[in-house]
């Protein structure tokens, strides 16, 4: 076999390029049909630090894509019960996979098929036997491009966390989970308690070193699970995968001892400490996103009204 002992040969070789792919953090999918493949790539590139899951047809990948964010998927054609053309017709139908990264890793090796996957939303394509310094070249080149535009899109400029247009389509994607794994999930409705006054008095650069500091402070006590955004000025939200009402109302009590506690920011000489008001609810079966981000926004409302510096539900 051909395309084993080139890999065999490959695989003696230190590889450099590619190891800069571990400074990419990256989750990557490979779908092919062929264990020998499968497991020579995997090892491969989880040498170079990526973190890769392996389908071996196109509905395993279906559900691994519905469970797991990926950055890039790796994608044979040649695969049996369904090809890998397949799968494209998958990614396009949902918003948040249809600019998944994709290489086309293929024994096909003429014209028709390579210009059918490039229209089909392909980023490139290799041809079996590959070698593996070129494949982890282009998967690079691509994450680099693509990591930096999802930064863009997805995150919020002056504080790093998730913008609310990632929120509204990862929360879409938690509910679907949900309706077929059934768990409690819970939304935050954060509010900066009299932050006007902060801008009014020591400027808006200290405003928004204050906003930086919340996001962080958040951030470090939230699970990885959890879903972090500034929702607008001053206001960001949360959703808190498997945890009630109950639970979600405790950990932000803990947040909010901790925020009190001690200066979010600091600024010639100055340290600034700030407290939020917060609406907690839980998702009910057959609400809409917005009925449930209004419920929260309500609940934070009357944290206000009570005199602030509470969570309420
Ligand atoms: P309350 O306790 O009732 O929430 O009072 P508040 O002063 O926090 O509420 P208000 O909505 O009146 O003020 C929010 C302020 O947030 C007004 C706006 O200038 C400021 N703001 C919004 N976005 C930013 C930002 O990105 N940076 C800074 N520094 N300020 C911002
Ligand atoms: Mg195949
Ligand atoms: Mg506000
Ligand atoms: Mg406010």
């Amino acid at each position: 076999d051909i395309a084993l002992t080139e890999m065999q040969l490959d695989e003696q070789q230190d590889s450099s390029s590619a190891s800069m792919l571990g400074s990419l953090k990256s989750r990557l999918l490979l779908v092919d049909d062929d264990e020998v493949l499968r497991s020579y790539l995997t090892r491969r590139l989880q040498l170079d630090d990526c973190v890769v899951d392996e389908a071996a047809d196109v509905d395993s990948a279906i559900k691994l894509l519905r469970q797991h964010t990926y950055d890039l998927v790796i994608l044979d054609l040649m695969m049996h019960p369904q090809s890998g053309y397949e799968l494209f017709e998958f990614l396009k139908e949902d918003p948040t996979l249809k600019w998944l990264p994709l290489i086309v890793l293929s024994g096909r090796n003429d014209l028709q098929d390579k210009v059918r996957c490039f229209h089909l939303g392909a980023d490139d394509y290799v041809t079996k036997p590959f070698q593996y310094e070129e494949l982890a070249a282009r998967i690079y080149g691509l994450l680099k491009r693509t990591k930096n535009f999802e930064q863009l899109a997805f995150r919020d400029p002056l504080t790093g966390v998730f913008n609310r247009r990632y929120f509204d389509l990862q929360i879409e994607m938690e509910l679907q989970r949900i309706d077929r794994y059934p768990a409690p999930i819970s939304l935050v409705f954060i509010d900066i308690d009299c932050f006007k006054k902060i801008n009014d008095t020591y400027g808006h650069h200290v405003g928004d070193l204050v906003l930086q500091g919340l996001a962080h402070l958040l951030q470090v006590n939230l699970r990885s699970t959890d879903l972090l955004a500034r929702f607008g000025g001053e206001e960001f939200v949360i959703a808190l995968p498997s945890t009630s009402l109950e639970q979600a109302i405790a950990t932000m009590r803990d947040i909010l001892d901790k925020v009190r506690s001690k200066p979010v920011a600091q600024y010639g000489g100055q340290v600034f400490s700030i407290t939020f008001s917060a609406g907690v609810s839980e998702w009910r079966t057959g609400m809409t996103v917005g009925e449930w981000v209004s419920k929260a926004d309500e609940a934070m409302y009357q944290a206000k009204q009570q005199g602030r510096n509470r969570i309420m539900a």
